[in-house]
């Protein structure tokens, strides 16, 4: 089966190569092709068996690239692009992944000096080969060095957002297979990381052969990496996912275990020897009643003809089945995934103040959306009755600004705002849920705006977020957010750091500081859920919390079908131990109008 996410990655790469050859213009068209593929809701696989003309419906998809899209569904390759790989063999992702580095920057070192890989690419910088290229100097050299550690990491980790979907697919799937009892996600996607570096999931069920054989059948599994009883590992989507089957006795045991952190695990353990107990992924024992050794890990004493793991289920079994009941012969309260980093999480929950957890059930609306009067696809109704549908309470117009780093023709100025007010307001005339109009300026490297001063005080809400000078150091960029936040009428400061997951590392900030300013100002900081953002993170979410500061969750959506990224934002929150009293978007209308006044 081939994904629509898996064909547009393939136009990408050949928009890549295209471009590394010196070609012009095509490349875009391939690259907006594979948007638009990715983002289309019917299966593309499905499309091109009714053929090309079907595939070049898809808006910006030509007849060229549906006849492609055609080929690779039924063949499994593109000829023109093998020919692109055979005359210029690099790996075009994995190069292109350094900042700074575009596909240009690759066909030039491929034909100055050879270089092919991340580690080619750091070994010739690091010998000053990349300065002696034409069009290079020891700054731009210097600067991919620096790069490389973050594009290396970045190779390894999908975004939430690619691996959640599959995860959900997948245990949708299990679910329907009669050998699995239970089945639930672990490791870093269950505590909703921002990056995930496989998916694990876990499935109770007593014929574990069966189930294996049902996960390798799977209609989205592409090649398998490791098959074995009850582990097997495969690739599906481009992401890895690690499949474990227990007896359904040891469910809540394996699940405590493989969800993680390590970390949370490490704590937990010595918990449990505190107490005398024994904790792994088969179950919680009492051991005081055995010799001491026994818990030792030297194999010598067990029996070597029987299940190893047979040594590790010992003494008195005290929980295993649920993991709840894990936690609580522990003495402690179930620990909601997103917390288990060990920051905290086992203290609070041994003295019982583990924070209430904000919900996405608590979110009444949004604080930041587009529409086609800025780069939005939809227009103003449309996107309020969107949300109107999904029972929201109320809905913020923020476009954008024109300034910097928005394209000029995308942003509004000041005389288009003013007229946008006009058109707002008809359309929350007519409808039932509270529209309030603002916009989203952008906060220059000197922390000044691109709107001016009087218009920004008759808006409803002010989103101030930074577009451009991404590279400024610590002290200059916390200035320049602690100035747009404590600006009088700025409501929200819009992704704060300015980063994209696996891309861009974003602004460097000092967030006690910036939480603080923001706090003492009544400025929300926002939590942009796209899942390219995941901006502010958990970490910084619970520097705001612990400032007695507000956060805002917010899909920055551009399209109605983005508002289902809320859920990412909502989780990140929790990561960063937010309760409803710390959300801007969990107030009532009637309470948020309160506080942007
Ligand atoms: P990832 O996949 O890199 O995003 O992060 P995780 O947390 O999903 O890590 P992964 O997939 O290597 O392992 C899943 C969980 O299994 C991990 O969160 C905790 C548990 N685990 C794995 N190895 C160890 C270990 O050596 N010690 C302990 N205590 N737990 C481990
Ligand atoms: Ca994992
Ligand atoms: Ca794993
Ligand atoms: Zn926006």
């Amino acid at each position: 089966m081939r994904s629509n996410d898996e064909v547009a990655r393939l136009l990408v790469e050949f928009a890549d190569r295209l471009e590394a050859t010196g070609v012009e213009y095509k490349p875009n068209a391939y690259r907006r092709a594979a948007e638009n593929i990715a983002d289309y809701p019917e299966p593309i696989d499905q499309l091109a068996a009714t053929g090309e003309d079907a595939v070049a419906e898809i808006d910006r998809v030509g007849d060229a690239i549906a006849s492609k899209v055609v080929e690779y569904v039924e063949t499994g390759s593109i000829d023109e692009l093998e020919d692109l790989r055979e005359s210029l063999p690099v790996e075009m992702a994995a190069l292109t992944s350094v900042e700074g580095v575009g596909p240009k920057t690759v066909g030039t070192l491929y034909e100055a000096v050879d270089i092919t890989t991340l580690d080619e690419l750091e070994a010739a910088a690091e010998a000053g080969e990349i300065q002696e290229v034409t069009g290079f100097g020891a700054k731009t050299e210097q600067n991919i060095l620096d790069n490389i550690p973050f594009a290396r990491q970045s190779q390894q980790r999908e975004r939430l957002g690619a691996a959640r979907p599959v995860a959900d697919d997948l245990c949708a799937y299990l679910d329907t297979l009669d050998a699995v009892g239970r089945v639930d996600v672990a490791g870093s996607i269950r505590r909703w990381k921002d990056t995930i570096g496989d998916v694990d999931v876990l499935v109770a069920s007593d014929d574990s052969e069966a189930v294996v054989e049902g996960f390798t059948d799977w209609d989205d599994a592409d090649d398998v990496i490791e098959a074995g009883s009850h582990k097997t590992s495969l690739r599906a989507d481009g992401v890895r996912v690690d499949l474990r089957v227990v007896v359904p006795d040891e469910f809540g045991a394996a699940l405590q275990y493989f969800t993680g952190s390590k970390e949370h695990n490490v704590r937990l353990r010595n918990r449990a020897i505190a107490q005398d107990y024994k904790l792994n992924e088969y179950g919680l024992f009492d051991i005081s009643a055995l010799d001491t050794d026994v818990d030792s890990d030297d194999p010598a004493g067990s029996d070597a003809a029987s299940d190893p793991a047979d040594s590790q289920r010992v003494g008195v079994k005290l929980a295993g089945e649920s993991e709840a009941a894990m936690y609580a012969e522990l003495g402690l309260a179930w620990i909601p995934p997103e917390l288990r980093e060990d920051t905290g999480e086992i203290d609070a929950a041994a003295e019982g103040t583990l924070p209430t957890l904000v919900e996405t059930g608590d979110i009444n609306g949004d604080c930041h959306t587009h529409s086609e009067w800025s780069d939005g696809g939809h227009s103003i109704e449309e996107m309020v009755a969107a949300a109107a549908d999904r029972g929201d309470d109320f809905h913020c117009v923020t476009d954008h600004a024109t300034g910097p780093g928005i394209i000029e023709d995308i942003g509004l100025d000041d005389d288009a705002l003013r007229e946008q007010m006009a058109a707002v307001a008809a359309v929350a005339a007519d409808s039932d849920i509270t529209v309030f109009h603002g916009v989203e300026t952008n906060i220059a490297a000197d922390g000044s705006l691109s709107t001016d001063d009087e218009l920004l005080a008759e808006l409803d809400i002010v989103v101030a977020s930074p577009h451009s000078a991404l590279d400024q150091d610590t002290d200059a960029a916390t200035d320049r957010l602690c100035e747009a936040a404590t600006h009088p009428s700025v409501d929200v400061i819009g992704h704060p750091t300015g980063r994209l997951l696996n891309s861009r590392a974003g602004l460097s900030v000092d967030m006690t500081r910036l939480a603080e300013t923001a706090a003492d100002a009544d400025t929300a900081l926002e939590i942009n859920a796209n899942p390219a953002r995941l901006d502010l993170a958990g970490e910084a979410v619970r520097a705001v919390v612990e400032a007695g500061g507000t956060v805002a969750i917010n899909t920055d959506a551009h399209s109605p079908a983005e508002f289902d990224n809320r859920r990412y934002g909502v989780k990140t929150a929790r990561r960063g131990w937010a309760e409803p009293a710390d959300v801007l978007n969990a107030k009532t209308s009637a309470e948020l109008r309160a506080f942007l006044h």
